[in-house]
């Protein structure tokens, strides 16, 4: 296996030595896997169109309405790979209290011995595609290159949306030398018996077999965005989270539309790409207006200045389609027009994708298995996690500082979750190590964006529960050894959110999304020092009474009461279930966040 290559090795190669390293590999790979013929990417338009034409010939992509959806292709994936898997994804390294307890650990030898056999000839009879590709922008020193190696077609052409693909990731790495995250995936057998997603950072590598599906196959996503580069952070003092980036701009009179920016960990399918390309509801569209930097992963260093400046280190987004329509992100329905690939979503007559949300059901659809479906039909027309892979430069609020080397300098940071009890509408923390108290122990019902149980309440710490390369405990560490890198003052405020609390009835309170303005608009004015005095709670600052901008909005009063309402019994509860949870990782849990929990049960009267 090609392990042998230690990091600090890696790091120091010069841009000739990782290219001959690059060749070293696919030659290894070749030899292992066996591939009919070796096609190097370049990211181009004419290569991209010759794999669009070879894959609507094979059946794997289906051309969809041209005339209102140009360029735009869709995809079946095999239905036991809708979603990421869990757990069979593992993180491999010397001894299992490297990875931690929210992790599933492998060794080397069994890596060696049960996964990469799987590898073996399996890509006889297909085609190896090397993608080179870019994770941030061009010219950014922040950047990182990654290799995919990959037998599936479809796995290039997304990875040419979500990434900087081809010939810009070579100079990249020529002229910065450093070497770059090896990613093997091969479609397997897909099957679930012999899926393995293994991630070995310390040799920055990743394996990925037998799934052909999003963040399990799109290598330079969450196994190499979040999983190893949360390693490569820990290593050399920055930060990989599963963040959107937004700007909000300030149109208020006196306020020269000065733009805050803002980052925010929701676990997946909890709301990140909505809020990222949120479009003020009406009585607030002339006091502010969004822009979208990020819509799933945010790369943060301290600047020269001491600030926290985040880059985007994606180029595309891969959606949650169900859900999204005109009225609830137009934006994204915008970006996703043309230039689009669509993944288990429905089919209309005319070739048409659609899911549940976005329009009232036609008379007649095709499912995302092929099956004709109508109204009456029992299953959802579009597979829960059906996707859309839209390049971000089609989003129409797009940032200007997309592009930009050092990326933006963040002023707050939000946790949330999906809450349908017990968590208040926003809360702000006391200080930076009550923050990472708050995203340590932030937990959220299960989504459909992963196989398993869907809505059950789990404990997400900072959304990276599934993302975190290395031991969450150390982590944490990592989090709260922040201030003493910079000035702590220059660090964001810390916020937690929850759009999802219900009533008895079991219907959400909060009418969430353009309204989630509201709530930016509080936090905006709290991090510039401006908005009106919180009142203290056990669990953080709450805004004070009128403080959250509700004109305009037909909410009765038993609704805005609920909504930030904090229950001493409920909270008594949920102190154990944090308790419980930190325990977990033993001696290695941070005496800070000990320090935190017994602060809130002093406050809770306990
Ligand atoms: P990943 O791509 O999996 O990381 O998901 P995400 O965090 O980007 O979530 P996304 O914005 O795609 O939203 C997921 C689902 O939640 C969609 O069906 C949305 O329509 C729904 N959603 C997003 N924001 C809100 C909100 O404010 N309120 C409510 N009720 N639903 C929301
Ligand atoms: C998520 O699950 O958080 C996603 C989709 O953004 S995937 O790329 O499959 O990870
Ligand atoms: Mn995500």
């Amino acid at each position: 296996m090609s392990t042998s290559n230690n990091k600090s090795s890696v790091a120091t190669l010069s841009g000739a030595a990782s290219l001959e390293m690059l060749k070293q590999w696919v030659n290894e790979t070749a030899q292992v896997t066996q591939p009919d013929r070796i096609v190097w990417c370049d990211g181009s338009e004419e290569e991209n169109t010759r794999l669009i034409q070879q894959m609507l010939g094979t059946g794997e992509l289906v051309q969809l309405n041209q005339e209102h959806y140009p360029n735009c292709y869709f995809h079946r994936s095999h239905p036991s790979d809708v979603a990421r898997t869990e757990h069979l994804t593992f993180i491999c390294s010397d001894h299992k209290d490297d990875v931690g307890p929210t992790n599933n650990w492998m060794s080397y030898a069994d890596a060696k011995s049960r996964v990469w056999p799987l590898f073996s000839g399996a890509m006889r009879g297909r085609t190896m595609y090397v993608v080179p590709y870019l994770m941030g922008p061009a010219n950014s020193p922040f950047s990182k290159v990654g290799v995919e190696i990959t037998d599936s077609a479809y796995v290039v052409v997304n990875m040419r949306i979500m990434t900087r693909m081809g010939q810009v990731a070579l100079e990249h790495m020529q002229q910065h030398g450093g070497g770059f995250v090896k990613g093997l995936h091969s479609l397997g057998d897909l099957s679930p018996d012999r899926r393995f997603i293994v991630h070995f950072p310390a040799e920055r590598e990743i394996w990925s077999i037998g799934s052909g599906y999003g963040g399990n196959a799109l290598l330079g996503k969450k196994c190499f965005a979040l999983r190893i580069a949360s390693t490569m952070g820990r290593d050399e003092g920055w930060l990989a989270e599963h963040m959107l980036i937004l700007g909000i701009e300030d149109l208020r009179p006196g306020r020269k539309g000065e733009v805050t920016y803002i980052a925010a960990a929701f676990p997946s399918a909890c709301g990140k790409t909505n809020l990222a390309m949120l479009v003020p509801s009406l009585g607030l569209r002339d006091q502010f207006r969004v822009f979208t930097v990020g819509d799933d992963i945010c790369w943060m260093h301290i600047g020269s200045d001491g600030r926290l400046w985040a880059i985007n280190p994606e180029a595309g987004f891969f959606g949650v389609a169900p859900g999204t329509s005109a009225k609830t992100n137009p934006n994204a329905l915008a970006t996703l027009q043309r230039n689009s690939i669509f993944t288990n979503v429905a089919l209309t007559d005319d070739m048409q994708p659609w899911w549940e949300g976005l329009s009232p059901a036609p008379a007649h659809l095709t499912d995302w298995q092929g099956r004709s479906w109508t109204p009456d039909s029992k299953e959802k027309a579009a597979h829960p996690n059906s996707r859309f892979t839209a390049p971000a430069r089609q989003c129409p609020c797009i940032s200007p500082e997309f592009e930009a080397p050092l990326g933006v300098p963040i002023s707050a940071i939000m946790f949330g979750g999906r809450r349908a009890r017990i968590m208040p509408l926003v809360v702000e923390a006391q200080n930076w190590q009550h923050g990472v108290y708050l995203g340590a122990t932030l937990s959220s019902e299960t989504t459909a964006a992963a196989v398993g149980a869907v809505g059950v309440v789990r404990h997400d710490p900072m959304a990276m529960l599934p993302f975190c390369g290395y031991n969450m405990a150390d982590y944490f560490s990592h989090w709260l050894g922040m201030p003493s890198r910079t000035s702590p003052d220059k660090l964001p405020q810390i916020f937690q959110v929850n759009w999802f609390r219900m009533d008895k009835e079991g219907r959400y309170l909060w009418p969430g999304f353009g309204e989630n303005v509201r709530v930016l608009k509080w936090i905006v004015d709290r991090v510039r020092g401006r908005a009106e005095a919180t009142q203290d709670s056990p669990i953080g600052k709450l805004p004070a009474e009128g403080a959250i901008d509700l004109s305009g909005l037909s909410l009765d009063a038993d609704a805005s009461n609920q909504l930030l309402h904090v229950d001493r019994t409920e909270w008594v509860d949920e102190s154990e279930r944090h308790r419980k949870f930190l325990e977990q990782f033993g001696s290695r849990t941070p005496q800070a966040l000990w320090q935190e929990h017994a602060a809130l049960r002093t406050r809770l009267g306990l």
